[in-house]
């Protein structure tokens, strides 16, 4: 089944979202397979956001994402890379929908409450960089045949 990293941003935390977000996803009909709050170094915020290196406003991303703790996640399902970017909404929170995370929640585009993977790639490379094989589940749902 595919899977997706997502994770509530240092914002997100701070304004007691987790639950919200979590929810979201849970409602959505999307699996939880790990999910874990931490504090990221800063050895592994540059590589996370490694694709942004040379971007002016690297230094202050990296600040920002080490700033305080995360929510860090890993949900499956069909698709879930592509409708968890939906569910989010676009990065700058005044072009994001009503409705999606940052559309609903955020105002800034440097503190947009929560992160997700953009591609099949970014997830297999992101969920090995924040998640140990052992620390992800699999389980059955009861009730999933209808979903
Ligand atoms: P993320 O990686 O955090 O899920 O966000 P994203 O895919 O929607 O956006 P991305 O282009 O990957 O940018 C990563 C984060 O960098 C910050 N950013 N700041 N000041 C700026 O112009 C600017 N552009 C991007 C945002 O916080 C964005 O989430
Ligand atoms: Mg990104």
């Amino acid at each position: 089944m595919e899977k997706t990293f997502l994770m509530v941003k240092p914002d997100g935390v701070q304004r007691n979202l987790i639950g919200e977000i979590v929810s979201r996803f849970e409602k959505k009909g999307f699996q939880l397979a790990g999910a874990k709050l931490m504090t990221i170094s800063r050895e592994l915020a540059e590589n996370h956001y490694g694709e942004h290196k040379e971007r002016p406003f690297f230094g202050e991303l990296v600040n920002f994402i080490t700033s305080g703790p995360v929510f860090a996640m890993v949900w499956q399902g069909d698709n879930v890379i592509a409708t968890a970017r939906n569910m989010m909404g676009k990065t700058n929170p005044s072009e994001a929908a009503a409705g999606t995370v940052r559309g609903d929640f955020a105002v800034s585009v440097s503190n947009n409450i929560i992160h997700g993977s953009d591609s099949p790639e970014s997830a297999v490379r992101e969920i090995g960089l924040f998640f140990k094989e052992e620390e992800l589940v699999n389980y059955e749902k009861a009730v999933s045949s209808w979903i």
